[in-house]
């Protein structure tokens, strides 16, 4: 895996202008700093970019590299290629915004400063916090070797692993079928299964389904946390025979013996071990070390921020979005487009010395592929009661929200949501319910 510290420092000529911060000069400040270039970085850094102009903002990511991640779903199923879920960071990251390619190392907010892996300093007059998820395989004994080790090893969320996942599936041939979900918040809570379904689909055209047995070995204790997509989830589960085992974390795995060892959540200091012929690891995460031990988290490490808001509890001039901040939503891509809206809002009131006042609402959205062609379009909020988008039921299968997924979604993604221009669906929503009684009325019957 690339080590984001091997990459400090490294300077490379691109359409945007990024500086080593060896080498540009010291003291820089920002108006508005911005800790990482994921989705909700990029789109945070697009909408204030054109408001502030060029040298105003600076953004903080040491990858070369952005990948689109749903797309890597749809790689460990056999149905996109990994070459084209990704684009050169120098194209993402918009022109008028100053990359500062290094990692932010630690956090000052009382002065208001941010020090890099090479020491600078840099000041900002508002931040904000769009650092993301890391991947913590070595919390796993045995992992990330075992990756190296085995070939029925894979992981769809790591740009390496999720390679393996498709030559994994086609190379198996029978015997048992292993997904984990670990015992951490992750991004896209959904992804854990969808491999899953797409695998059991492979096998069931391959022949080796009867002799194999496909599990769901999971840290929690619920399939999926809203009721409505639980249930067509559990259908789902129920037709295609897959087994689902409750409150086992995945803590070791010996590649040796083809065994998987498992945390019982349910009964304290046991554990349980599973004979593996294929597993699809989901790894444990956490924000990334600099800031899970800065003081801009909570408790359990996340940073700490008004769900409604997105403002920081303890310092006003610092702001979140995405996955690395403590609001109870699932963290998706979508629900960094939604919250991209609110922000703006926000930040600008804040800016111009104004409270922030615009709330969000938790909206977030999993697309639950079941199979190729096959979809159940999942979109809730903070309360976890269904707010879609669509006229239609979306808690059954569909091929059309496989195909919003597969083909449309990714357009919106790199098209729009990157440059600012999408704050999720909200608006079609209102659109698409016009005369009928609309999604307020269907949240009754949920
Ligand atoms: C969405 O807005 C979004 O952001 C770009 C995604 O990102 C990957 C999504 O997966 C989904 C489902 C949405 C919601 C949009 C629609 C049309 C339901």
């Amino acid at each position: 895996m690339t080590s984001t510290k091997l990459l400090v420092g490294a300077y490379r000529k691109s359409a945007t202008k990024s500086f080593s911060t060896s080498s540009a000069s010291l003291g820089r400040h920002y108006k508005l700093l911005i800790v990482g270039s994921g989705s909700g970085g990029c789109a945070t850094a697009s909408k204030f970019s054109k408001k502030l102009g060029a040298g105003h903002v600076g953004i903080i990511e040491p990858k070369d590299d952005h990948y689109y991640q749903p797309w890597f779903t749809l790689v460990g199923g056999g149905i996109k290629k990994v070459e084209d879920s990704g684009k050169k960071m120098s194209e993402v990251i918009p022109k008028k915004a100053d990359w500062l390619k290094t990692t932010a190392e630690a956090f000052d907010p009382k002065n208001c400063t941010v020090t890099t892996a090479t020491g600078e300093e840099i000041k900002y007059d508002f931040l904000v916090m769009a650092c993301g998820l890391q991947l913590n395989y070595n919390l796993i004994k045995g992992l990330p070797e075992g990756f190296d080790k085995d070939p029925m090893l894979c992981s769809n969320y790591d740009y390496e692993y999720v390679q393996k996942t498709w030559p994994a599936i086609q190379k198996f041939k029978g015997g048992n079928a292993i997904f984990t979900m670990p015992n951490t918040p992750v991004k896209c809570a959904g992804a854990p299964q969808k491999i899953m379904y797409l695998a059991e689909e492979a096998w069931q055209k391959s022949g080796v389904r009867d002799k194999s047995t496909v599990m769901y070995n999971t840290s929690l204790s619920v399939l999926f946390g809203v009721k409505k997509y639980a249930a067509g989830l559990h259908k789902v589960v129920d037709s295609r025979d897959i087994k689902i085992n409750y409150q086992r974390n995945l803590i070791e795995v010996n590649t040796d013996k083809r065994e998987a060892i498992f945390q019982k959540l349910d009964s304290p200091g046991e554990t349980q071990t599973y004979k593996y012929d294929f597993m699809h690891i989901t790894p444990p995460m956490s924000t990334p070390d600099p800031v899970r031990k800065s003081c801009l988290v909570d408790e359990a490490g996340y940073v700490d921020v008004d769900q409604g808001t997105l403002q920081h509890k303890k310092y006003p001039n610092i702001f979140a979005i995405g996955d690395c901040f403590n609001a109870p939503t699932s963290k998706t891509a979508a629900a960094a487009a939604s919250q991209s809206g609110y922000l703006e809002k926000n930040l600008t009131a804040v800016m111009s010395g104004k409270p922030a006042y615009a709330k969000y609402d938790g909206y977030t959205s999993c697309p639950l592929i079941t199979g190729r062609e096959k979809c159940i379009m999942a979109e809730f909020n903070y309360d976890s009661l269904p707010l879609e988008t669509f006229p239609i039921d979306q808690g059954k299968e569909r091929r059309s929200m496989y195909h919003v997924k597969k083909d449309i979604i990714p357009i919106i993604y790199w098209n729009m949501m990157l440059k600012g221009y999408w704050n999720g669906p909200a608006a079609y929503r209102k659109l698409m319910h016009l005369g009928t009684d609309g999604p307020e009325k269907l949240k009754d019957s949920y």
